[in-house]
């Protein structure tokens, strides 16, 4: 039995390998012809803990290759990205591009008997709008939408769910929802990812599925927005929010989660504007964490600004150009190289937007900065930003940074977005 993973990213190309170490026959589809080239050649393209060995040994064996366009196969995973789009005034709105696109290229080789597995974070409705590309595409062949379970074609959703960084474990532990649009699609669905999954495959509906998955994304939102909003309310009455939540945190029933710059990454970020994008008047907690979170930013460059105030005021023969600003991080979230989406990002971009004096970065996951940084600050190790700086501004908790010793800080200004300092 064939397996077609369509789109070779982040959750297509561990996935297609985890597929493969079991001994199946995977071939990944991508357009990027780098990302096919890699891939063949046994590397990889993106960085994931363990990912390396597992597509290494899966090309090696002859399990996993890579190619640009659809071949026939049994089974068709789609794993491409949904983004938001601006849309008739309304700035958040998913843009299911590369799911037509997508569904049209399988399309000329779907044979009969065929299973299309939707895996992309996806608005209510997405799996039923690609059965319909696909059935207008292939009008030989029979879809659930029209035949049901005597349909040629079975066609499911089924949300990755699986945490960067931890993906190679989490694809094989977690417990999975498989929504098919008929019970059987569902079945052979189920049957398809017990090869590879340890954890539990529980089976629902295509719209009850696609809902889950944002209904995951938008808890975690919420959840940050809350400690983000109650860090904002304790720096306005001067109390440490860190210590406030390690008590809260005592009552068995309550468990807050951490405040940072902001949320980065590409989902907890986006798949909440799905809900919100349905349904707006009745998500109004949900559009609210998303703004309360994609606001965090702009407060924590508040607090910079107030922090080089201040220390201009215990320095009154220094201008704003004399003082150098040190920025602890750069990736979206502790531990990891991704700096798309990222709030720490966004917010060192802004300060070396408009900051007149030396702005230096300590990053122990990257060798240079990227090129929107280019020519506005220098990469330093950590001991020379600290000793450096006259404000040092926390943004990622890294494991090097909380086992970094706190140097002298006299003197020093700390915006601590973290809570390591
Ligand atoms: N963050 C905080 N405080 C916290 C936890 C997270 O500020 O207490 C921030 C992080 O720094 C980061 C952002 O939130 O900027 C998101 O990080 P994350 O670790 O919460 O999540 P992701 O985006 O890496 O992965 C999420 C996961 N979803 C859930 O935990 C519900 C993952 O399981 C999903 O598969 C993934 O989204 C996805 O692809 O949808």
């Amino acid at each position: 039995n064939t397996i077609s993973m369509i789109g070779l990213g982040y959750i297509g190309l561990p996935t297609a390998a985890v597929i493969a170490s079991r001994r199946k026959t995977v071939v990944g589809v991508d357009i990027n012809q780098h990302a096919v080239d890699t891939i063949n050649r046994g590397d990889i393209h993106i960085v994931e803990p363990e990912l390396d060995i597992i597509v290494h040994s899966a090309v090696k064996e002859g399990y996993l290759r890579a190619t640009t366009t659809p071949e026939p196969a049994d089974a068709f995973l789609i794993a491409v990205p949904t983004p938001f789009k601006a849309e008739n005034g309304n700035d958040h709105v998913p843009d299911l591009t590369y799911i037509e696109s997508a569904s049209k290229a399988v399309a000329p080789v779907l044979e009969k008997g065929n299973l299309v597995i939707l895996e992309s974070t996806s608005p209510v409705g997405a799996t039923e709008q690609m059965a319909k590309w696909l059935a207008e595409a292939r009008p030989d062949l029979t879809f659930p939408q029209t035949h049901g379970e005597d349909s040629d074609i079975r066609i499911a959703h089924c949300p990755e769910r699986v945490l960067p960084g931890h993906v190679v474990r989490e694809l094989v532990e977690n417990d999975r929802v498989i929504g098919g649009m008929t019970p059987r699609c569902s079945e052979v669905a189920a049957s398809l990812y017990r090869i590879f999954v340890d954890g539990e495959c529980i089976t629902t509906t295509a719209r009850t599925a696609e809902m889950a998955k944002l209904t995951e994304n938008s808890f975690r939102d919420v959840n940050i927005a809350f400690a983000n909003e109650l860090s904002i309310i304790c720096d306005k009455i001067d109390i440490s929010v860190w210590e406030l939540i390690r008590l809260a945190n005592r009552h068995p029933r309550v468990n807050i989660l951490q405040p940072g710059p902001g949320v980065g990454g590409h989902c907890i970020a986006v798949d909440p504007w799905f809900i919100v994008s349905e349904t707006p008047d009745e998500a109004r907690l949900i559009r609210t964490a998303r703004e309360v979170n994609d606001g965090k930013p702009e407060w924590v460059l508040e607090k910079v600004q107030q922090a080089v105030g201040q220390f201009l005021t215990a320095n009154p023969d220094k201008t704003a150009r004399d003082v150098t600003i040190a920025c602890f991080g750069l990736a979206f979230k502790p531990d990891i190289d991704d700096l798309r989406e990222s709030p720490a990002l966004k917010i060192v971009e802004q300060l070396a937007s408009y900051h007149p004096g030396r702005l230096v970065v300590v990053e122990p996951n990257i060798e240079t900065l990227p090129p929107s940084l280019h020519g506005k600050g220098d990469l330093l190790d950590m001991s020379a930003a600290f000793e450096q700086a006259d404000v040092l501004l926390m943004l990622v908790d890294h494991k090097q940074f909380k086992a970094m010793p706190v140097g002298r800080t006299a003197g020093k200004r700390l915006v601590d977005t973290r809570g390591i300092w």
